[in-house]
């Protein structure tokens, strides 16, 4: 079965929440990147100059921001049209920077495992396996558009 309506809704329902505190959940969701996968430290330039994680840079807020986003526009595309779309320009980039930055299979499921846990946390009681599994969904979705256009250009 392809990615349903109520899928759709819980991601959209999440994010909604998720988006009221963007500063509090990117900050977790790069603690807990950082946990699963200290040395990705080194490949992020907002984390790179420091020991602690930067707890007011807008540069971090920005990426986490990116990354929420992207996953939850993810979601809404498979329900509309059974897969991820991305603009020609902007798969290009993602496929040269994750390239570039050398990342692996393994950091794809580092973001999937932090995503999931800071949306856990964000949303509290409404949390349901469900709306991990459509969050994660839509993440290895994406995830697995820009690891083709990797595929491609390496
Ligand atoms: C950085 N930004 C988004 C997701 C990530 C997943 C794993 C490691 C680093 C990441």
């Amino acid at each position: 079965m392809g990615f349903t309506e109520k899928q759709e809704a819980l991601v959209k329902e999440s994010w909604k929440v998720m988006k009221q505190n963007i500063p509090e959940h990117s900050l977790r969701f790069f603690t807990l990147i950082l946990e699963m996968a200290p040395a990705v430290k080194n490949m992020l330039p907002f984390l790179k100059d420091s020991d602690e994680i930067p707890q007011n840079d807008p540069t971090l807020k920005a990426h986490a921001f990116i990354v929420f986003k992207m996953t939850c526009d993810s979601a809404i595309q498979l329900r509309e049209k059974g897969q991820v779309v991305l603009r020609d320009v902007l798969l290009k980039h993602l496929g040269s920077v994750h390239l570039e930055k050398g990342v692996v299979n393994s950091h794809f499921e580092v973001g999937t495992e932090a995503l999931l846990g800071t949306i856990k946390e964000a949303v509290g009681e409404s949390w349901s396996d469900e709306m991990g599994g459509a969050w994660g969904e839509a993440y290895d979705q994406l995830a697995a558009t820009i690891k083709t256009q990797m595929e491609e250009k390496a």
